[in-house]
């Protein structure tokens, strides 16, 4: 350390500032605290020391140790600046622009959208709307005015999702419960106003079932409603013929089979020919050469009067079917999971994006 009289040390401090424009970053930190420091710093000593000088010394002396100081401040930051720009610029030269750059994910429809699309494109060809209703619904739409007896199991908790554990105590039919069906659509577009009517309602539906190869908790269903005057079980038949020639071939074998539904009579079950084998017995048909598709019938004549349609005026038919079934026949999937588990690489294999 040089002392405060001595002119010497002037010369020492503008000496070091000369070489602070190329001191690394570590260096130049080091030196900042030597020359600049509150406490330590040369600088500063020096000019606290001012004050043991004579007048006339003092101002010279002092005026060219500040001047030093501004210098040394900006030779500081300067050289701080131009440290970090050539760090950015290292970094930049690292950059490999010919790297391949990351795959972009484009989403493909699901499989059960995809048959969903197919199915209401069918029936709209030949004159049916689209309609839709909330999958919340009261207990009367959903059972009571599909003539639903108050004792059938499916009214049990333990078949059908309610939303509110009071729901014992509410009053009859005005239980809230998640759609077992899309059905109460059907009666919302029946008391909406008189026949006639033409609809498909696409929709999820919930029941409290186990995921298994077969049931999922909320799954897709489609129905369907026709009613009209003079609307015959011809109709039905007819009707859905034409929708499985057109989902699966134009040769595809039908059959009807008697069946029972609470809001149908006379009700049926329509299965195809095998789409896999073809009719001969695969393991796709368990053997038979048939696959069960859907289930329908001739509207019964309570549900049309508990919707204000005057069953001696009207007939009609209805029928229901699950897409993500439709979608297994079709593609033969062994297990419905394959459809609801969410793996991607299976599921990218269908629908085509924004098709
Ligand atoms: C099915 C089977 C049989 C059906 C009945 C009605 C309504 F509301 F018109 F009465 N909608 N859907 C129906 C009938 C659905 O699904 C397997």
């Amino acid at each position: 350390m040089t002392t405060p009289s001595d002119p010497a040390s002037l010369d020492v401090l503008r000496q070091r500032l000369a070489a602070v424009a190329s001191l690394d970053a570590a260096a130049l930190a080091a030196e900042e605290i030597a020359v600049l420091g509150r406490k330590q710093g040369e600088l500063t000593h020096q000019l606290k020391a001012l004050a043991t000088l004579a007048l006339d010394e003092k101002r010279a002396r002092g005026a060219a140790l500040n001047a030093l100081k501004l210098e040394f401040e900006a030779a500081v930051v300067a050289r701080r600046a131009e440290l970090a720009h050539a760090a950015s610029a290292a970094e930049a030269r690292d950059i490999d622009l010919t790297m391949p750059g990351r795959q972009l994910w484009v989403g493909t429809r699901h499989p059960v959208t995809v048959v969903i699309d197919e199915i209401v494109a069918i029936f709209r060809e030949i004159g049916f709307a689209v309609a839709l209703g909330p999958e919340i619904e009261n207990e009367e739409r959903n059972f009571g005015a599909l003539n639903f007896p108050p004792d059938h199991p499916a009214l049990d908790m333990h078949d059908t999702l309610y939303l509110d554990p009071r729901g014992a105590e509410w009053p009859v039919g005005e239980r809230l419960l998640l759609r077992t069906h899309t059905s109460p659509v059907q009666v919302r577009v029946m008391r909406a106003g008189p026949p006639p009517y033409r609809v498909v309602i696409p929709g999820l539906a919930y029941r409290n079932d186990p995921f298994d190869a077969s049931h999922a908790p909320a799954f897709a269903q489609i129905e369907g409603l026709a009613v009209d005057e003079g609307v015959t079980f011809v109709d039905l038949k007819a009707t859905l013929t034409h929708f499985a020639r057109r989902f699966f071939r134009p040769d595809v074998k039908v059959r009807f089979r008697p069946s029972f539904f609470p809001f149908t009579e006379p009700s049926a079950e329509m299965d195809v020919s095998c789409a896999i084998c073809g009719g001969i017995g695969c393991a796709a048909c368990k053997g038979t050469g048939w696959m069960e598709i859907l289930g329908g019938g001739m509207v019964h004549e309570n549900v049309l009067r508990n919707c204000d349609v005057d069953p001696e005026r009207y007939t009609g038919f209805a029928f229901g079917m699950g897409p993500a079934r439709m979608a297994m026949l079709r593609y033969g999937l062994p297990d419905i999971r394959l459809l609801y588990g969410g793996d991607m690489r299976f599921l990218s294999q269908f629908g085509a994006a924004g098709r």
